[in-house]
C-alpha cells in the first residue's frame, strides 16, 4: 500500500524516510495505484541536476483531464466539481457538476481544434476568475495543447511580452471583468497588447460584463456561439508523460519574465498527493483556495490538484472587500466550506477590520485553515488560528513556488504540530538543504542558510520556455548539483523549517512576487529620470510595499514632485501593472554605489526601513557622501 492518505506523525516520518530511500519505488507506487494510465512508464526517474535534466514516468502515457474528469464520471458524474460564487452575491453561485464541466471542457476543447490549435501549440488566457477560465485550461491539456495563463491583472505590455515570448496564435479572453464595485475593460488590454503580437490571429472572447467592445473582423470571435454548435464528445489526445502541461510566467530578479514550464505526469501526481494530504480532503467536502488561477497556486491547487481528487472547488471571482469586509466568511458559511487557502496579506488585511465581520458568520464547518505566498507573521497567525480556525482547525502555512509546482515544505493538519511562522516538515519525497555562503551544506539542526532541494521531486519545473541555458543558471548553478530556491530558511533544534524570506531581488508584495529590474525599467523610460533603485520595506497589510529611489536627469524637473511620482507610477502602471506601484518615491541627486557601479541595495533597503543605524561599511563606496543625503530626505 502506497500511503496515500497519511494520517499519524509516525506515519509520516515512515513514509516519509521509504521516500528518501527508495524513491522511485515509493513514486511508482503512488503512481499506479491512484491515476489511470494508457500505459505505464518505462522508467520511474531520470535526474541530473549539472545538466540539468529531469524525467519522470518516462514511456507513460496519459491524459491529465480523463485523470480530472472522465473517471470521476460513473460513480460522482453528479457531484459538483465548480463552485463558482460570482463577484456579486446577488447573482447566486453556480454548480458545475463533473458530468457538466466534461461536456464544457469537450465543447472548449472542440472550439480550439476548429481554431486551429494542435498539440504543442501554446494558448494565452487571459480571463477573469469565471468558469471558462478552469474550463479553458482543461481545454487545451484535453488536446494537448500548452496553456500560458498571464493573470489579468497585468498591463497590456506585460500581457504582450509574454505572448511574443512562447508564440501564441491564439488569446482567449472576456469583454470585461469585474473587481468589486468596478469592471475592468481586459478586452480592451488584449486590444492594445496585440499592436505589438503579430503572430496572433485569433482571439476568442467570452461575455462577462456586457460592455461595448470592439471587435476586430477576422481575428475577434465571441466564445458562447461557437460552444453552442461544438460537439460534446472530444478524445483526449494521448500525451507522453514528459510532454508540457503549461507555461506559467513568474518574475526573476533580472530580465523579462521566466516562463516556467511543468510537463504532465509529474505534475498530476505531485499536485493531486500534496492536495490530499495538505487539506485532508475527504468524499463530501468543499475546498475553497481564494488565489487567482494566473497563479500557480490557482492552477496547482483550484484547478488540478483538486479536480483529480474528485473534490468540489470553489472559485470565486469577486474580493475580500465587496460587498464588504465580511466577504470571505459569508461565502464560507453559505457553501459550508470545510477547507480554506488564502495569503498572509488577505489576512492582515481582514485583521485590520472590524471583528463583527467575522463573528457575524458561522465558520464551524471549517476543518483546515492554509496560508501561502509569503512568510506569515505572528500576529497574523494568531489572528488567523483564533478568530478563524477557531483555535481548533490546524494552519496549514505552505511553503512552494511557481518552480516547484506544488507544495515543499507544510504541516500535515492533523498530523504536524505546528508552531506561528514555521512551514515545519518537508513533504514526503522533498529533501531540503540549508547552504552556507561558501556552498557547504549545514548539517543538523540550529542551522539557518540558503534554501536548496537536492533531490527531484515529481512537479519541479522541467526548463524556462526558449532559455534552458537562463533555467541552469538561475536554478542549478548557486549550488552545485542542487536545486536553489531563492529563499533563506533556517531549521529550529527540532528540525523544523521556518522561511525567512528571498536571498535576491525579487520583492513579494502582497503575495505577488516582483523583480527590481523591470519595474526599474519602467520608471527609466520617464524622460526626466537618469536612474532609479527599488527596494522592499515592512508593510503592515501588503507585507512588502516598494520603495523607490529616483535620480533625475536635472534636478530641477522635481518642482513638482507630486506630480512627477504620479507619472512614474503611471508608468509603473502601464508597463507592469497596479500592483507594482510605488508607494513612496524619493528624488535623490545620487545613488550609492560600489567601485564596479553595483548600487548598494542593502544600504538602501536600512534607509526604507528607517533603520538608520548599522549601515555597514561604506567607505568602499564609491560616492559615500551620497549616504548621508539619501538619509537626510528620507520619507
Ligand atoms: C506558491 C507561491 C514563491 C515565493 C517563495 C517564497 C514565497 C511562498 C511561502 C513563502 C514563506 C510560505 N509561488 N513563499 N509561500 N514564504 N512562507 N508559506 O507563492 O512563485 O508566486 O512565489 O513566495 O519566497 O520563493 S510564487
Amino acid at each position: 500500500m502506497s500511503n496515500y492518505n497519511i494520517k499519524h506523525l509516525e506515519e509520516y516520518f515512515k513514509v516519509y524516510r521509504k521516500s528518501v530511500r527508495e524513491p522511485e519505488v515509493f513514486w511508482e507506487e503512488i503512481a499506479e495505484e491512484h491515476f489511470s494510465w494508457h500505459k505505464k512508464w518505462d522508467k520511474v526517474l531520470y535526474w541530473d541536476f549539472e545538466k540539468p535534466e529531469i524525467k519522470w514516468y518516462e514511456g507513460a502515457k496519459l491524459n491529465i483531464t480523463e485523470n480530472c474528469i472522465d473517471r470521476h464520471l460513473r460513480m460522482t458524474g453528479d457531484k459538483t466539481a465548480i463552485l463558482f460564487e460570482p463577484n456579486n452575491p446577488d447573482e447566486g453561485a453556480q454548480h458545475i457538476s463533473y458530468r457538466q464541466l466534461h461536456e464544457r471542457v469537450n465543447k472548449f476543447a472542440n472550439v480550439l481544434k476548429d481554431n486551429g490549435v494542435r498539440k504543442g501549440d501554446r494558448v494565452c488566457i487571459y480571463l477573469p476568475m469565471i468558469p471558462e477560465l478552469a474550463v479553458s485550461l482543461l481545454a487545451c491539456a484535453r488536446i494537448g495543447a500548452i496553456h500560458s495563463v498571464v493573470f489579468a491583472g497585468f498591463s497590456s505590455n506585460a500581457l504582450a511580452t509574454r505572448i511574443n515570448d512562447s508564440d501564441c496564435k491564439i488569446v482567449i479572453t472576456s469583454d470585461g471583468s469585474y473587481r468589486g464595485a468596478k469592471t475592468i475593460d481586459l478586452k480592451g488590454i488584449v486590444d492594445v497588447a496585440l499592436e505589438d503580437c503579430p503572430g496572433v490571429h485569433t482571439v476568442l472572447v467570452a461575455e462577462r460584463i456586457h460592455s461595448d467592445i470592439k471587435m476586430k473582423p477576422g481575428r475577434d470571435q465571441w466564445l458562447q456561439p461557437l460552444l453552442d454548435q461544438a460537439s460534446p464528445e472530444c478524445e483526449p489526445e494521448i500525451m507522453d508523460a514528459e510532454d508540457p502541461l503549461f507555461i506559467l510566467y513568474t518574475s526573476g530578479s533580472t530580465g523579462k519574465p521566466k516562463g516556467m514550464v511543468h510537463t504532465t505526469a509529474g505534475y498530476m501526481v505531485y499536485t493531486a498527493y500534496t492536495f490530499k494530504n495538505m487539506f485532508r480532503y475527504e468524499e463530501d467536502d468543499v475546498y475553497w483556495c481564494t488565489a487567482d488561477i494566473g497563479w500557480i497556486t490557482g492552477h496547482s491547487y483550484i484547478v488540478y490538484g483538486p479536480l483529480a481528487n474528485g473534490a468540489t472547488t470553489l472559485m470565486f471571482e469577486g474580493v475580500p472587500s465587496y460587498p464588504d469586509y465580511g466577504r470571505f466568511w459569508e461565502i464560507v458559511e453559505k457553501h459550508r466550506v470545510n477547507q480554506f487557502y488564502t495569503a498572509p496579506t488577505a489576512i492582515r488585511a481582514l485583521a485590520k477590520e472590524n471583528l463583527g465581520y467575522v463573528e457575524k458568520y458561522d465558520l464551524s464547518s471549517l476543518k483546515v485553515i492554509g496560508s501561502v505566498g509569503e512568510p506569515i507573521n505572528e500576529e497574523a497567525w494568531h489572528w488567523y488560528n483564533d478568530n478563524v480556525g477557531k483555535k481548533k482547525s490546524p494552519i496549514v502555512d505552505t511553503w512552494w513556488q511557481t518552480e516547484t509546482g506544488g507544495i515543499m515544505i507544510s504541516p500535515i493538519p492533523y498530523v504536524t504540530p505546528t508552531i506561528p511562522t514555521y512551514a515545519t516538515l518537508p513533504f514526503i519525497g522533498v529533501q531540503p538543504a540549508l547552504m552556507d555562503e561558501k556552498g557547504e551544506e549545514l548539517k543538523g539542526n540550529q542551522v539557518e542558510g540558503r534554501l536548496c532541494i537536492k533531490y527531484p521531486w515529481p512537479s519541479i519545473a522541467r526548463t524556462i520556455w526558449g532559455n534552458h541555458q537562463r533555467y541552469k543558471d538561475t536554478y542549478f548553478s548557486a549550488f552545485a548539483k542542487k536545486y536553489f530556491t531563492g529563499d533563506g530558511a533556517l531549521r529550529d533544534a527540532t528540525g523544523y523549517y521556518r522561511i525567512t524570506g528571498r536571498v535576491d531581488d525579487v520583492i513579494i508584495v502582497s503575495g505577488h512576487n516582483l523583480g527590481t529590474a523591470p519595474i526599474e525599467d519602467a520608471i527609466n523610460e520617464h524622460n526626466a529620470v537618469a536612474e532609479s533603485a527599488i527596494v522592499g520595506f515592512p508593510h503592515d497589510i501588503k507585507g512588502n510595499a516598494l520603495y523607490g529611489y529616483v535620480v533625475l536627469k536635472e534636478a530641477g524637473a522635481a518642482r513638482n514632485p507630486d506630480n512627477l511620482r504620479k507619472e512614474i507610477n503611471q508608468k509603473i502602471t502601464e508597463r507592469i501593472g497596479p500592483i507594482a506601484k510605488l508607494d513612496k518615491i524619493q528624488f535623490a541627486t545620487g545613488l550609492p554605489k560600489t567601485r564596479s557601479g553595483k548600487i548598494m541595495r542593502r544600504i538602501l533597503r536600512k534607509i526604507a526601513a528607517k533603520d538608520f543605524t548599522n549601515l555597514g561599511d561604506t567607505s568602499t563606496l564609491l560616492n559615500p557622501e551620497i549616504v548621508q543625503e539619501i538619509i537626510d530626505n528620507a520619507h
